[in-house]
């Protein structure tokens, strides 16, 4: 694999991946709607919007893989999660299949089953339980890997990520933190391993307390080398400082779960609840 493309190159995952690739991949290509304003002089950038079939058809044009981080990262008003995330990411695998692109990485999101409760551990063959329109948009991404990997044999694996930053900086990404070099390993066993057709994996280091069973990934080769313990002291720390949220607080998805939430609050608190 050499000629990779990189979509949403200019946000804070975007700009890591991007310098943690470039050694990896000779032929790395960037694409974002603007241009990264830390873009190298010897960087191949080619600015995308991923609502436009057509630029997205000559972004993808003689790479053989793509790690796909394009479209809006958080929860947004519908219209932009419907042009962003669904047009965005089904125009970027119906481009991927018409220029025959060999692999598709698709940044999903822990956001796609954020309505677990954090005391349930669940693995990549649950029921998806998104916890923002973004969670169903990747949830949806998810489905139109499977698509593309049954229908037309493309190589798919979506990385359900947690939290990409350089420490896990509260008590919720204790659980899910996930450092930038093992995202880079679970990339590369997106583009390169041999076996992979249609995968699942959380996008999460070694943390003890994880709320995923991440062992699909483990048997493809992944070997976290971040441990979110290791910096226990200052996420706990950092902790105390946010306001309480009983209900971000319960489930996995933190905030997305209490934004707007307007549920029945008297339910939440039993465990063993479906
Ligand atoms: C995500 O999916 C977001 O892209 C990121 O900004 C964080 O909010 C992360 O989830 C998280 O759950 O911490």
């Amino acid at each position: 694999m050499k000629r990779v493309l990189i979509t949403g190159a200019a946000g804070d995952v975007g700009r890591r991946l991007r310098r943690l690739l470039q050694p990896v991949y000779p032929e790395l290509r960037s694409s974002d709607i603007k241009t990264p304003a830390d873009l190298g002089p010897n960087e191949s950038f080619v600015a995308a919007d991923l609502a436009r079939m057509d630029e997205v058809e000559r972004v993808v044009d003689g790479v053989e893989g793509i790690i796909h981080l394009g479209g809006y990262s958080v929860e947004g008003p519908w219209e932009t999660i419907l042009g962003s995330n669904i047009i965005g990411c089904y125009n970027l695998f119906e481009a991927a299949r018409r220029k025959k692109v060999r692999r598709i990485v698709f940044a999903s999101s822990n956001h796609a089953v954020g309505f677990y409760p954090r005391y349930q551990r669940v693995g990549v063959d649950v029921t998806v339980r998104p916890d923002s329109r973004y969670g169903v948009s990747k949830a949806f991404g998810e489905a139109l890997g499977a698509l593309y990997a049954d229908k037309h044999g493309l190589g798919v694996l979506c990385l359900r990520i947690g939290n990409v930053a350089d420490q896990p900086i509260d008590q919720r990404r204790l659980s899910i933190w996930l450092k930038p070099e093992d995202l880079v390993q679970l990339a590369r066993i997106g583009l390169e391993h041999p076996d992979l057709r249609f995968e699942i994996f959380y996008g999460a280091s070694f943390n003890e307390r994880a709320w995923w069973d991440n062992s699909r990934a483990y048997a493809y080769g992944y070997r976290p080398t971040g441990r979110a313990e290791d910096f226990r002291d200052a996420a706990l720390a950092a902790q105390t400082k946010l306001p309480p949220d009983p209900i971000g607080d319960f489930f996995q998805g933190g905030t997305f779960c209490s934004d707007e939430f307007s549920g029945d609050t008297a339910r939440i608190w039993r465990p063993g609840d479906k």
